[in-house]
């Protein structure tokens, strides 16, 4: 057994997302947004679900509050969902919106529960997605436009904003590969719209300080690391280039103010559509980076990829390692390598795990879910966790990915990453152990590490 302490002010908390627990989509005049339209299109998600109910958590919210009273959460890490605050995007503001958000920050401020906000986990209005979405320059402004209302709204409670939820997964998900929605596979539109992202961010940024003096302010990053799949010195290549292309392109302009040289020689044919002081809008200084880490990726040579010539391995797997329900590889040095690039790569932030967790096939069993594997995973990652603190790396929270069972995307219903099973027939909320193993570690401070 060791002992894995961590600070007294640690910030330990869970986070969610508004598509995936709300529902209540077409309730108090919430607009459509590409989610909506994307999990209504026959065979886009595994199961054929939507989050139209989801965890019904729009109508649940004070006693999920209480909940995470009982689980002795010090932080909750939550998105407001756009199209309910403007549902057609920019223009008309819905009072009966930023309501919901307002009595959710109460409540939680009651129960002693520091809010952090996220303004963009990934629900984009579809009205706006109408005129170009995120390929459309224009959505920077949109995005201020937004955030403005909501900081005007909540910035007297909410100390801790996000803007963007993992810019590039949503960014190459949505408009690269359109595996998620809206659904665009276009290539060509992919290195301007990714430009337009890091653009909206830094107008985010701008726009809550231009409102709010007291807010922590900062944006979540996934950086899994990307190692090559064999030795040879061409899969070393298409690692880096991948990491380029997933990591460095979105973390570099804005912790350091320019796109990584190597990725912009490969793509030299492009127009990316850099506009003067772009650079210095989105590497404006933050106060903090978020960190989402669940596994690392493999990436070997392929010359049939267009400008990096790197695709990701999905087939190479590892002997022995153990893989979650997602098949994503438990392995915990992910967050300690991710944690040190900030350090060492991208100007040293202070940083919170702001997502972090895993999936597994939870039975319900006489009323208890006995969900050992995912207390094992939490324990490595936060070992792991500790130790980059221990090399310095200034993490200042944690918050587990996630509080509730809830809709996991294209995966629909099927995968179940929270620390509290739903039912969803019935909607009861049930503490899975790793729940009471996680409230035990919050009250201690720490945890013993087995072995
Ligand atoms: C993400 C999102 C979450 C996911 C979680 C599990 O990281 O993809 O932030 O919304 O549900 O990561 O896939």
């Amino acid at each position: 057994m060791t002992a894995v302490t961590f600070p007294e002010d640690f910030l330990w908390g869970a986070a969610t997302a508004s598509y995936q627990i709300e529902g209540a989509a077409n309730e108090d005049g919430k607009g459509v947004s590409i989610w909506d339209k994307f999990s209504h299109t026959p065979g886009k998600i595994k199961d054929g679900s939507t989050g139209d109910v989801a965890c019904d958590h729009y109508h649940r919210y004070r006693d999920d509050v209480a909940l995470m009273k009982r689980l002795k959460l010090r932080g909750y890490r939550f998105s407001i969902s756009w199209p309910r605050i403007l549902p057609g995007g920019k223009g008309r503001v819905n009072l009966e919106g930023l309501d919901f958000y307002s009595l959710l920050v109460d409540e939680l401020l009651a129960a002693n529960i520091t809010p952090m906000a996220t303004l963009y986990h990934w629900d984009l209005p579809q009205a706006l997605e109408d005129r170009g979405g995120w390929a459309n320059r224009d959505i920077a402004s949109w995005f201020a436009e937004y955030t403005f209302a909501v900081v005007k709204h909540l910035g007297d409670r909410v100390k801790f904003w996000i803007t963007l939820n993992e810019p590039q997964i949503f960014a190459i998900l949505g408009y690269l590969f359109g595996s998620h929605a809206p659904g665009v596979a276009n290539l060509h539109n992919y290195f301007p719209l990714s430009h337009n992202v890091n653009l909206a961010h830094g107008y985010g940024v701008e726009a809550i300080r231009s409102e709010t003096r007291q807010a922590q302010v900062g944006t979540v990053f996934q950086t899994p690391p990307i190692h090559p799949a064999t030795n040879s010195r061409e899969d070393a290549r298409a690692a880096r280039n991948m990491d380029g292309l997933l990591n460095r392109w979105y973390t570099e302009p804005v912790l350091l103010g320019r796109y990584p040289e190597d990725i912009l020689k490969l793509l030299n044919t492009i127009d990316l559509k850099i506009e003067t002081g772009d650079l210095e809008k989105i590497s404006q200084p933050l106060d903090f980076v978020g960190l989402n880490v669940y596994t690392r990726m493999f990436a070997r040579h392929d010359p049939n990829v267009p400008f990096i010539e790197s695709t990701l391995a999905t087939d190479h797997k590892i002997q022995d390692a153990q893989y979650t329900a997602m098949g994503w590889e438990v392995y915990p040095q992910a967050i300690y390598e991710s944690l040190m690039r900030f350090k060492e790569e991208w100007g040293d932030p202070v940083v919170y795990v702001t997502e972090n967790g895993a999936a597994f096939e939870d039975s319900l069993k006489d009323g208890e879910i006995n969900d050992s594997r995912r207390v094992q995973y939490l324990q490595k990652y936060l070992a792991a966790t500790q130790k980059a603190m221990s090399d310095g790396v200034k993490v200042k929270g944690y918050f587990v990915w996630t509080l509730i069972d809830n809709f996991e995307w294209t995966e629909g219903y099927t995968q179940r990453f929270g620390i509290v099973y739903v039912d969803y027939a019935t909607q009861k909320r049930i503490p899975k152990a790793s729940a009471h193993w996680y409230r035990d570690l919050i009250e201690a401070n720490g945890f013993d590490l087995p072995g």
